[in-house]
């Protein structure tokens, strides 16, 4: 059995969420700070500790099998890599953003004007889609900082609650590309067996987020008006109860319209409802 690798950040904002999603796949591992490399003992897999940029190159060639890294990064570099999975965290948006006095209205008018960025090459091929010549000057970080200190009239960042614009006196103004962490792989070629049973168990956890288990009870009468507003894997499962007038009934229900459905449920005559988190929904 080949032992894989997948490169996953060291330390930063993905590290946290790509070693939860990692051990909610039921992998054991020792998550050292100081180790660059951790082996996982209950399957054939080794994981790289590495700075997210070097992550798709890594990948691209073959040094790591996987990577989890933010899209914005994968673009950014330019590697060929195959995105395998989206994984619902590290969500944000590249933007350019302008000083609140701004007059700047349209895409248009940042024509001859100066960008600062970390993302060149994103934003070089944005301005190219949109027809419009600016200077962009690439900078590491604090980007921010950049129009306050009269090196750019604009700027090109990462936002994600909008705080650090804001702070720094500036506002949104166009939306470059969005992004979120994904698993990534090698570009066009066949997944290896333990690569689909990595996949498979990935996705199994973040279905399973997606999903809430509900346990509630019913007066019989009520039952089919409850039971049509749970679809459950299949269907809901029904158990009777001592008081044969009632039943308890098992469901799965989706987060994102939770509270519709409960008072739904509620409506419809259900009662003692108890919620509980899904470990993984295998199917
Ligand atoms: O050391 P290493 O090179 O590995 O890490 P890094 O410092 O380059 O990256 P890191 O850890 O800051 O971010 C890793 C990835 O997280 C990014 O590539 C994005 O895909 C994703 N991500 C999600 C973010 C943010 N949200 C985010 N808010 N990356 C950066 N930010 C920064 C942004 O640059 C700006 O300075 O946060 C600030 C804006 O945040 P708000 O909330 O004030 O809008
Ligand atoms: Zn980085």
């Amino acid at each position: 059995m080949k032992t894989l690798k997948i490169a996953i950040q060291k330390s930063g904002r993905l590290n946290e969420k790509s070693v939860e999603i990692l051990k909610n796949c039921g992998l054991s591992f020792e998550n050292y700070k100081s180790s660059l490399i951790s082996t996982v003992t209950n399957f054939p897999l080794e994981i790289l500790f590495l700075r997210d940029d070097d992550i798709p190159e890594y990948v691209q060639d073959g040094i790591a099998d996987l990577g989890i890294v933010g899209e914005n990064v994968i673009v950014e570099t330019g590697a060929q890599v195959t995105y395998l999975q989206k994984l619902g965290f590290g969500k944000c948006t590249l933007k350019i953003a302008i000083p609140n006095e701004s007059q700047i209205t349209e895409v248009a008018q940042l024509a001859g004007k100066a960008i600062a960025t970390s993302y060149p090459l994103i934003l070089e091929k944005y301005l190219k889609e949109n027809n419009v010549e600016a200077e962009v000057r690439t900078i590491s970080g604090s980007v921010e900082i950049g129009p306050g200190l009269g090196l750019s009239d604009a700027i090109c960042d990462i936002v994600s609650t909008g705080g650090t614009l804001k702070s720094n006196g500036l506002k949104p103004f166009s939306e470059v590309m969005k992004s979120e962490a994904v698993l990534i792989g090698k570009e066009g070629s066949d997944l290896l067996p333990e690569v689909q049973e990595l996949l498979q168990r990935i996705r199994s956890v973040l279905r399973a987020k997606e999903t809430k288990y509900v346990v509630l009870n019913v007066a019989k009468s009520n039952l089919k008006n409850v039971v049509d507003l749970l679809p459950g894997v299949k269907s809901p499962t029904v158990v009777p109860l001592f008081d044969d007038e009632w039943v308890a009934v098992h469901s799965v229900i989706a987060e994102h319209d939770f509270w519709e459905k409960i008072n739904a449920l509620k409506a419809a005559g259900a009662e003692g409802i108890v919620v509980m988190p899904i470990e993984k929904i295998i199917s």
